[in-house]
């Protein structure tokens, strides 16, 4: 059978019996026998399942489901359990933290104890599922690479929700959750820290950010620009001289005088990604505990220019009387 290959979304679905994947120890179990899946296999694999089912996974699914039904119970509470308004203003509605009062001590339910019980139930969640990713890298004998980069985002998770709050002595501090609230706060929080902008490890993480995206267009598009030559096999790549790999090297090189390796390119790509929450996190750890104003900062430092004499003084707003402590 002659079938023409496509780069975008590929023609060849693979349809055979399902592969279970290696023999797992005793006491190990699989969930869902696996089936094949026509419209899976437009994106990725054809095949779905079967899913390793482990103590750390299935407790992280159940904390997971136990914050989501907080989270959910609360917003649906707050409309008087009146489906339509529910679904009317969820993007809405919030699940707050204890007001600054509270400081780091146990509120009652109402009053932020939700909130709480919430954050405890998804934080250990996600650093269950972290677990599991380094069970499943371990017990498959790879390196932790996608775990540690995964560290790396719950790392700025932690400082958000836990670390930055307790370090300010109150959980007032933390992230709301909700959809628009939790935008609200990213705004408030940098409006009330002096404008984020002016943060250096916020700057980092945008470049990272950015450069992650840069990075993944770049060889995204230089494997499947080369797929006719048998690209997107790039380990086989390696050693085929005159082929894609060459191709691609040569493309880069030509291009801009240089070119990444088929190993070196996904080193880039690894340390961008992770440099991206690693920074956002130094960053926001360092606001309010450290630096309380990063627009004075960065006049102080030379990084922006003060407001000219002709303005009134800027003083740090939380510095006037009557602003909450
Ligand atoms: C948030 C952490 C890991 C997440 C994990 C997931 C679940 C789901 C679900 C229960 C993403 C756990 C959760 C499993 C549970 C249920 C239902 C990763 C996260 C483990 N900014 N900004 C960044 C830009 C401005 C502000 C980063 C750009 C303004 C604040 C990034 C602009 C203001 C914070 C970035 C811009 C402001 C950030 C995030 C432009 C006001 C952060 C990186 C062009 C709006 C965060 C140092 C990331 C940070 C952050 C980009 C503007 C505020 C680089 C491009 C000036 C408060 N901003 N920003 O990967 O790290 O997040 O800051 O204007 O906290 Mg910013």
């Amino acid at each position: 059978m002659s079938t023409e290959f496509q780069n975008l979304f590929t023609r060849i679905q693979i349809h055979g019996p399902v592969y279970p994947g290696v023999p797992l120890p005793p006491g190990s179990w699989r969930a869902f026998k696996g089936s094949m899946k026509h419209l899976f296999g437009w994106i990725g694999d054809t095949q779905l399942g079967p899913i390793y089912l482990g103590f750390t996974g299935v407790m992280s699914l159940f904390c997971g489901f136990v914050a989501f039904e907080i989270i959910g119970l609360n917003m649906f509470a707050q409309v008087n359990w009146d489906l339509v308004q529910f679904i009317r203003q969820l993007p809405w509605l919030a699940l707050e933290p204890p007001a600054p009062g509270y400081g780091l001590r146990i509120p009652p339910l109402q009053h932020g104890g939700w909130w709480l019980m919430a954050g405890f139930f998804l934080t250990t969640s996600v650093l269950l599922w972290w677990l599991r990713m380094y069970r499943r890298a371990k017990s498959l004998g790879l390196s932790q690479h996608t775990t540690w980069a995964f560290a790396s985002a719950i790392w700025l998770f932690l400082v958000l929700g836990l670390i930055r709050p307790v370090l300010m002595g109150a959980w007032s501090e933390a992230v709301p959750f909700g959809i628009f609230p939790h935008l609200d706060w990213t705004a408030a929080f940098s409006l009330r820290y002096g404008n984020l902008f002016y943060n250096p490890f916020h700057a980092l993480s945008i470049a990272f950010l950015y450069g992650s995206t840069l990075l993944f267009a770049m060889h995204a598009g230089t494997v499947l620009s080369t797929t006719r030559y048998g690209g997107d096999r790039e380990v086989e790549q390696i050693t085929d001289r005159g082929t894609a790999s060459e191709r691609m090297a040569l493309f880069w090189r030509w291009t801009m005088g240089f070119n990444a390796t088929i190993e070196s390119i996904h080193r880039w790509a690894w340390w961008f990604a992770v440099l991206t929450t690693l920074t956002g996190g130094i960053g926001i750890l360092l606001t309010g505990t450290v630096v309380d104003n990063w627009y004075l900062w960065a006049v102080k430092h030379g990084v922006a220019p003060a407001y000219p004499h002709s303005f009134p003084a800027v003083t740090d707003p939380a510095a006037l009387p009557g602003a909450q402590p």
